[in-house]
């Protein structure tokens, strides 16, 4: 009997570890049943849905490690919404639950996908009023946020998963909205799984000073600090005038672009914006003694350089002219946009290192034109515009070739021929 006993313990099957995630208790519908709000179901049950974005929904199991094994869906049990899954970006909607009594003090959901903060994101709804919204954070892993509920207690609400975004990452992930008696705390989601080792730099965490002393250069250079923190900060790019002078772009916006329209933030937030700076050694001693905001309030400035009349800025999905008043050292004018396509989704890609050259006028570095649409718009302002352009006929010309990643985006080395003017320098 003994050996009986044993033989079955080894044929009963491996217990499964605990799910994280399978904690709490979903909420219940009026006639006192779990709502599928963790589409267990394996349907859309207690859910409607409107526009394109959801149909075909829910998701089983994890197809996004099955399409690309750097990120993974993450769900609760085996069905969740994936909200690229079926039909990619393009597709808008929502997706919004039956409504609910809250009968615990905190809740949690998973989230996962896009992060433009309104437009792919997930929402708990009393009345009218958003009372709680999150967004994912450009993976397909789903992370899970908690929520307090304490001043919603025993009121009705509601969850609504919002895709309003056609563009990329333009899709939200959600699964298993869940009640808890206390605050939940959660095991740390596992990061994105990408490949290599994690940074290391040699003299991480030098003052200004000591890092410029801590250079190894070749025979017969020295370096000196010219300029550090607390004095500038986040510098992302930079140029030298024909005077000498530093011109520096911070960047505060990078990586994502503000949802402002336009090259500016609105006025209320323009202390949050990108600020180019001009450093000026006025004594000659290789250390600048006189700090100048030129301008601030920029969207995801990437590219700077100065000549004729004014600054030139790239900002995707602008190249931007900035008129300089050369005695105040403030702009003599509104940013003037002298193209746009370029894509800003992909934010290691935009538009950057701008230098006057020899004959072609200013040359910029790779940057996609993310979609279609974009280039075919920068196509027809350079062939439409080809010497009407700021300060004395500027021509902007792309060479292109394709990107590795898609045909649809195209990416290459683009210049502006010198402007007519009388000097040989830019000034
Ligand atoms: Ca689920
Ligand atoms: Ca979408
Ligand atoms: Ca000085």
């Amino acid at each position: 009997m003994n050996s009986l006993i044993f033989s079955l313990a080894l044929l009963a099957p491996a217990q499964p570890k605990p799910d994280p995630n399978d904690i709490g208790v979903l909420p219940v519908s009026t006639d006192g049943k779990a709502l599928n709000l963790d589409f267990e179901t394996g349907d859309l049950k207690d859910w409607t849905a409107e526009g394109e974005a959801f149909k075909g929904q829910p998701i089983k199991g994890d197809t996004v490690f099955a399409r690309r094994n750097d990120n993974r869906s993450r769900h609760q049990g085996q069905f969740w919404i994936g909200g690229y899954e079926k039909f990619g970006d393009k597709p808008t909607g929502t997706l919004t639950s039956a409504p609910f009594k809250v009968t615990h003090p905190w809740a949690s959901f998973l989230v996962g996908g896009g992060s433009h903060t309104l437009d792919t994101c997930v929402e708990i709804v009393s009345g009218k009023d958003v009372i709680f919204r999150a967004t994912g954070t450009d993976e397909e892993d789903m992370r899970r946020v908690s929520v307090d509920l304490t001043k919603f207690k025993d009121k009705v609400i509601f969850v609504r998963v919002v895709d309003k975004d056609a563009g990329g990452w333009g899709h939200i992930n959600f699964d298993d909205f869940r009640f808890h008696e206390k605050k939940p705390s959660f095991p740390e989601r596992p990061k994105a799984e990408l490949p290599g080792i994690a940074d290391a730099y040699k003299h991480a965490g030098l003052k200004p000073l000591d890092a410029a002393q801590a250079m190894t250069v070749p025979d017969g250079f020295s370096v000196t600090l010219f300029a550090g923190e607390p004095d500038v900060h986040q510098p992302v790019a930079f140029c030298i005038d024909h005077r000498g002078r530093l011109w520096v772009v911070e960047a505060y916006v990078y990586p994502r672009r503000n949802p402002a329209k336009g090259p500016m933030l609105p006025e209320k937030d323009k202390a949050l914006g990108d600020k180019i700076l001009i450093f000026e050694d006025t004594d000659g001693d290789g250390k600048f003694d006189k700090r100048t905001v030129f301008m601030e309030g920029l969207n995801l400035v990437s590219g700077i350089e100065v000549g004729f009349g004014g600054v030139w800025i790239g900002a995707a999905p602008y190249f931007l002219f900035v008129p300089h008043d050369e005695k105040t050292d403030k702009p003599a004018g509104e940013p003037k946009i002298l193209l746009d396509g370029w894509g800003y989704q992909d934010t290691h890609e935009t538009l950057n290192s701008f230098i006057w050259g020899r004959t072609a006028g200013c040359t910029g570095a790779t940057a996609c034109l993310r979609t279609a649409a974009s280039v075919s718009r920068a196509r027809r302002t350079i062939s439409g515009h080809p010497s009407t352009r700021a300060s004395g006929g500027t021509i902007l010309r792309s060479t292109s070739s394709r990107c590795s990643r898609g045909a649809r985006r195209t990416r290459g080395v683009w210049t502006t021929t010198r402007p007519a003017t009388s000097s040989s320098k830019p000034v």
